[in-house]
């Protein structure tokens, strides 16, 4: 499929619509050229189909940044009932790369389709084709996700719902009320139940009643949580507490060291104070990582930390950021 285009000075540039396979991913690249049609895509991809290569069930990357398209609902149909025709028993995921300037062009376009296939293919776009690629592979899922360990091993830095991790602790980034929110503190309040809650009011009758400070960390039972104990700690407000990088540091450091004292082995933290407290995810992971690999140094019970993000593009700032 070749097409053209007015160039400079009137010279004409062809450029070429192409495919290409790659086995080992079970994966299709499509790069897409120019106008973008019902015809042009089909035709490429039975094209890619017709290689000896081609699985049924892969997975694709549509690189549609020099595209550019204006589709009907006839042809959105017309597309679609292609996609139904040669889609298999299976999941297929589609990711679509775009420039900004093209997503309102050929972006919707796809949308339409995606919502018109239904479950069979799931199709998400990005700008970025690595975040297109980590998708399609799949990394986004819990059982595939992989994890990034330091010091020998000790911590793992990892994406996923923290809730549902059975280790000895789980850090709660709490508020000084300790009665509960939003963010995690809502997640691990809801899946652990009235237990926690009844446990939080009596350190608020007994030892923090004008609540816990910023900086200062608890234990509590985790209720139904798959997790012995939950760790409340307070993280700094950013713009509001003072020293903050200071508050932040302690909230890792006695959370550890409560759990040392408990003789826990394994604690989960997620990214505290960079919810709804607003702290600076790149500040943010350089000062978590180097308190916990101070706290771990006078922790020798403690062998795994896991540091827990909600999603890929946290943990991605986490790893570029942190200090092991
Ligand atoms: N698992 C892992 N990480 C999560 C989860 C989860 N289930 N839910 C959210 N995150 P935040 P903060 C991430 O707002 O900034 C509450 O209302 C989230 O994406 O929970 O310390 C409290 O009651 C973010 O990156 O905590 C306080 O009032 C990180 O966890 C206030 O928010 C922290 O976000 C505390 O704010």
């Amino acid at each position: 499929m070749r097409i053209g285009q007015d160039g400079i000075e009137g010279m004409s540039i062809v450029m070429e619509s192409s495919y290409s396979i790659d086995a080992s991913a079970n994966l299709i690249r499509l790069k897409v050229w120019g106008e973008l049609t019902a015809e042009s895509l089909t035709e490429l991809l039975n094209q890619a189909r017709a290689d000896p290569q081609y699985v049924p069930g892969m997975h694709a990357i549509a690189d549609y940044r020099e595209a550019y398209g204006n589709w009907d609902y006839s042809e959105i149909q017309r597309f679609r009932d292609y996609l139904v025709h040669i889609a298999v028993p299976c999941e297929v995921r589609w990711a679509a790369i775009f420039k900004p300037g093209n997503l309102a062009a050929a972006g919707h376009v796809l949308i339409l389709i995606s919502e018109a296939v239904g479950s069979d293919i799931k199709l998400r776009m990005f700008e970025e084709p690595a975040a297109a690629l980590r998708w399609v592979r799949g990394a986004d899922r819990p059982e595939a996700s992989m994890s990034h360990k330091f010091l020998n091993g000790r911590v793992e830095v990892r994406t996923g719902d923290i809730t549902g991790l059975p280790v000895d602790a789980v850090v709660n980034a709490a508020n000084s009320s300790l009665l509960g929110g939003g963010g995690v503190d809502g997640a691990i309040h809801s899946r652990g139940g009235q237990e926690i809650l009844r446990a939080c009011r009596e350190l608020r009758e007994t030892c923090y009643p004008r609540g816990l400070p910023a900086g200062e960390a608890v234990l509590t039972t985790a209720g139904n949580l798959p997790a012995r104990y939950v760790i409340h700690t307070v993280g700094p407000v950013w713009g509001r507490d003072q020293q903050p990088d200071a508050l932040l540091a302690s909230c890792y450091k006695k959370s550890l060291a409560l759990a040392a004292d408990h003789s826990l082995e394994s604690v989960a933290f997620p990214a505290i104070s960079t919810g709804a407290y607003g702290y600076p995810k790149d500040e943010a992971a350089a000062i978590a990582s180097t308190a916990i690999m101070e706290a771990l140094s006078q922790a020798g019970a403690i062998e795994q930390v896991s540091l827990v993000f909600f999603s890929d593009a946290d943990r991605d700032v986490f790893l570029a950021n942190q200090q092991f």
